[in-house]
């Protein structure tokens, strides 16, 4: 039992858990199904190049988010560089910095610059007005993201596109399964983009996809993902490799005849966290609500600036008792290496993103996860506070 500060493993006490107890632990499905399907791939001998299993992943994530095109890519990452490309982003991309470094970096790779706008401190989602502020002549797009799997500010974005007559798409990495006014997060902007990566409630080992309503954008991005071609010996477009194998799609076929099971065990988990937690001076959970749906992936806390000890002695003693707790984004993508040099000044400029940037901790999740497990993890916490 976990009272006070003396039962810390940083003060010496025996570690609460003997294994690490991780963030990111994928969500694994029903393991006969899967071994059933690759014994069908290791029949079929088609392993990859738009195989049969490819395809019907992508007409399954196509109709479970009621959109008109899924293209399936290797990864998150190179869905949105094949995206940013499709759409001939160039010049200057309004990003949040308040996001995995992908974001900014599948800008980056290519040449275009990411400008960072500031986020909303309680949505910890991009600010339309500090996009606003942001715009210049050299501006040719915006990327949302749907953070936590919250969707992110779309019609006030949209809206900011019009006007400018700029392209708007969306990282919905963090996203599969949500809605935004009872929508499925999949059909906004020109496109939305997913990662299916192993930490993710849905995952395909490493993998990512495309989607879109835009029949045209739809069939570029398909010629992109494979080197541009159009047939045999028929090169019709610029492209690159990014498309996703075999073992990769049967993984996410059976992932997602059990991800709503997955999406009630997260439900339940987050409000273990939120009772567990509740009464701890300086702790707030971040919770999403009743009207749409989220997959509870992300059990994000805030320690607030009134707390009695700060953020990363509270991540340190989480660390000595096994549970190896994250600080994402931390720093936030403008004061990583890459872009301070870049952008000198950012920091100024994003006074929210710093300010949630030194509060918040991801704890563990998952299907794995027991409920006397969370409570040990909130102990922690509590006896690091109080
Ligand atoms: N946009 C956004 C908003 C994203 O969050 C991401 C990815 C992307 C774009 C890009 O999509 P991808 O190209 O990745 O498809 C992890 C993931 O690698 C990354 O996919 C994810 N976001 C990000 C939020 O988290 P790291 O560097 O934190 O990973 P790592 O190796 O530290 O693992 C995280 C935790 O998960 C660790 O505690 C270990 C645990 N883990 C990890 C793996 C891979 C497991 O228990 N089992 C595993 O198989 O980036």
């Amino acid at each position: 039992l976990i009272c006070s500060k003396a039962d810390l493993a940083i003060n010496g006490a025996v570690p609460a858990f003997s294994e690490p107890l991780h963030v990111g632990r994928p969500n694994i499905g029903d393991r006969g199904a899967f071994m059933q399907r690759v014994s069908q791939v290791l029949d079929s001998q088609w392993l990859t190049n738009n195989g049969p299993m490819v395809t019907e992943f992508e007409r399954c994530i196509a109709d479970h988010l009621g959109v008109k095109h899924c293209v399936a890519m290797c990864n998150g990452t190179i869905a949105l560089e094949i995206a940013i490309r499709a759409l001939r982003l160039e010049g200057e991309v309004i990003v949040p910095s308040w996001t995995f470094v992908a974001t900014a970096h599948a800008l980056y790779w290519q040449g275009i610059t990411p400008i960072f706008a500031d986020i909303d401190p309680t949505t910890h989602n991009i600010d339309p007005l500090a996009v606003r502020r942001m715009i210049t002549p050299r501006t040719s797009g915006i990327i949302g993201v749907h953070l936590w799997g919250r969707a992110a500010p779309i019609e006030e974005l949209q809206a900011i596109a019009d006007e400018h007559g700029v392209k708007l798409l969306f990282d919905a990495a963090h996203a599969f399964g949500s809605t935004h006014g009872g929508k499925m997060i999949g059909g906004f902007g020109m496109c939305e983009v997913l990662s299916f990566h192993a930490t993710k409630s849905f995952n395909t080992f490493e993998g990512g996809a495309v989607v879109t309503n835009d029949d045209e954008l739809a069939e570029t991005i398909r010629l992109m993902r494979n080197f541009g071609f159009a047939g045999y010996d028929n090169v019709i477009h610029p492209g690159t490799n990014g498309k996703m194998i075999e073992m990769c799609a049967i993984m996410g076929l059976t992932n997602l005849e059990s991800h709503a099971d997955v999406v009630a065990c997260n439900a339940r988990n987050h409000a273990a966290y939120a009772e567990a937690l509740a009464g701890i001076p300086g702790i707030s959970l971040l919770t999403y609500g009743s009207v749409e749906r989220n997959s509870h992936h992300y059990i994000v806390v805030e320690v607030d600036n009134d707390c009695r000890v700060d953020r990363d002695q509270i991540v340190i003693a989480l660390h000595a008792e096994n549970i190896l707790a994250r600080k994402y984004f931390w720093p936030g993508t403008h004061a990583m290496k890459p872009y301070r040099d870049l952008f000198p000044h950012a920091r100024l400029m994003l006074p929210n993103t710093e300010q949630v940037a030194k509060k918040v901790i991801v704890l563990p999740n998952g299907t794995t996860l027991s409920n006397s497990e969370i409570r040990t993890i909130s102990d922690v916490i509590g006896a690091c506070v109080n």
